[in-house]
């Protein structure tokens, strides 16, 4: 597989948000009675339906992800969007597949919940000639000819740029050789959000061998989970200095939890908090002293997919691999003035 950093960044050109999944279905050509309405219905035929299964709405993340395919899959834009929430499951993501399957959507777009199990209902879907586009999370599949493309981002980076800059914070404290206690908030165990965040990591920890991992759990991306966690964390060890939670809303949970134990955290405090995302909220937390540093992945999908799709329809050739490129933030940072830039 091929890797390609893709550059351009079509979601900060912002379009106006629609409840496209709806709307394209309120008038059939059996249903429209007056003219207006008839034409409307013969447009609709041009339209390009794309179904998107989407993970759920665990985190602010994942709002901003649902909001970029709504406003960009709009019937302005040539399109009808069925819009599916999985709520977590993978079976749920798979039966939306099969029933976009079975309406004969144009193209089926997936945010696979976890990473495995999919070859069966992906054969369905090319059997039934309707081209797959990846976004968001990635799939391990034992034929790349499933689907025509993914987009997303580097997840193992994003868990090295993390440790790197743990290091180096760790270091302008004067603590680079100190014997530093870690935990870890994992994402929904299985999704390659979680499994690159934390192979990134580990790759990290094997560079220090003064850091340790004293324990990790799932906080399953939600900011309920990441409190829970936390508590439980706290209990088991009381000398925690970081702890590393694998989404922004889990780190708001867990900083919960550190508060209502007693101890302080963020820059001035006991621990250290880092997290991945860097969603608007995460910028306010460390505004208010609370988290350290958040690790950028972006959600603005829905432009990227529309361009690989009108490169299909025009029968053009896409990168199969395209990684969104993404930064971080610290709180060494004009934060209110970026923060002010912010899309999601
Ligand atoms: O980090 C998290 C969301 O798959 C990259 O899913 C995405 C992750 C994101 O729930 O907030």
């Amino acid at each position: 597989m091929s890797a390609t950093a893709c550059t351009s960044n079509p979601a900060e050109s912002k379009t106006t948000a629609a409840p496209a999944e709806t709307k394209a279905e309120e008038t059939t050509a059996a249903e429209a009675s007056s003219e207006g309405e008839q034409k409307e219905a013969a447009a609709e035929g041009d339209l390009i339906t794309v179904g998107y299964a989407q993970v759920g709405a665990e985190s602010d993340w994942r709002t901003a992800n649902t909001e970029s395919f709504k406003s960009t899959f709009t019937e302005e834009n040539g399109y009808k969007l069925i819009f599916d929430d999985a709520q977590q499951k993978q079976e749920n993501q798979i039966k939306a597949i099969r029933s976009f399957i079975q309406q004969d959507v144009d193209y089926i777009v997936v945010a696979p919940v976890v990473e495995t199990g999919w070859e069966t209902v992906l054969e369905e879907a090319k059997e039934a000639g309707i081209p797959v586009i990846l976004s968001d999370r990635q799939m391990q599949l034992s034929d790349d000819s499933l689907y025509e493309a993914w987009v997303g981002g580097n997840f193992v980076k994003e868990g090295e740029t993390c440790g790197d800059w743990l290091a180096d914070y760790l270091e302008k404290q004067g603590r680079a050789d100190e014997e530093i206690n870690m935990v870890t908030i994992q994402g929904t165990i299985g999704a390659s959000a979680q499994v690159g965040r934390t192979e990134g990591m580990d790759n990290k920890l094997a560079e220090h061998s003064n850091w340790k991992m004293l324990t990790r759990q799932s906080g399953e991306f939600t900011q309920a989970k990441g409190q829970e966690v936390m508590e439980s964390f706290l209990k088991s060890y009381d000398d925690i200095d970081v702890v590393i939670c694998e989404n922004d809303n889990e780190a708001f949970g867990a900083i919960d939890a550190i508060k209502a134990a007693g101890k302080t955290c963020g820059p001035e405090g006991d621990i250290i908090v880092v997290s991945f995302d860097s969603v608007k909220a995460a910028f306010e937390s460390m505004i208010a002293g609370d988290l350290n540093a958040t690790f950028e992945c972006n959600p603005l999908h829905g432009p990227r997919v529309a361009e690989i799709i009108q490169k299909l329809e025009k029968g053009e050739e896409v990168e199969k691999i395209q990684y969104v490129d993404e930064a971080y933030f610290d709180t060494s940072m004009d934060l209110e003035e970026i923060l002010k830039t912010r899309a999601y």
